[in-house]
């Protein structure tokens, strides 16, 4: 028997997880706050714009490729990157990370 009242429950329960996957600010969106970039890792799909959006104290947002980089010691607002080919894309804030492996860092992965 079709059950169409438990197939919108269950639409609106993995329409949920999904959100809660990402972040609270949206999809592909991280929220840079003190000190950490929350999801640290976000999985992307191709041509698909990231915004972070400055929440708390004085950040940056530099990738390892040296491309699409913040402005230094941003506060508030938003940086967006467009990510046009696959790949892992480490980016850290120099501030607050030495490398690209520890400290305040985060990874945007493209598929
Ligand atoms: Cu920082």
């Amino acid at each position: 028997m079709f059950q169409p009242r438990f197939l919108f429950a269950a639409a609106a329960i993995l329409v949920a997880a999904c959100g809660d996957s990402t972040d609270p600010t949206g999809p592909n969106a991280v929220a840079v706050s003190n000190n950490q970039f929350t999801p640290p890792a976000l999985a992307v799909a191709m041509a698909a714009t990231v915004t972070w959006n400055f929440q708390e104290g004085t950040h940056d947002v530099t990738f390892e490729d040296g491309t699409g980089n913040s402005a230094r010691n941003q506060s508030s607002g938003t940086h967006t990157r467009n990510f046009a080919a696959a790949g892992t894309y480490r980016y850290r804030c120099t501030l607050h990370s030495e490398n690209f492996t520890s400290g305040m860092v985060g990874t945007v992965t493209v598929q």
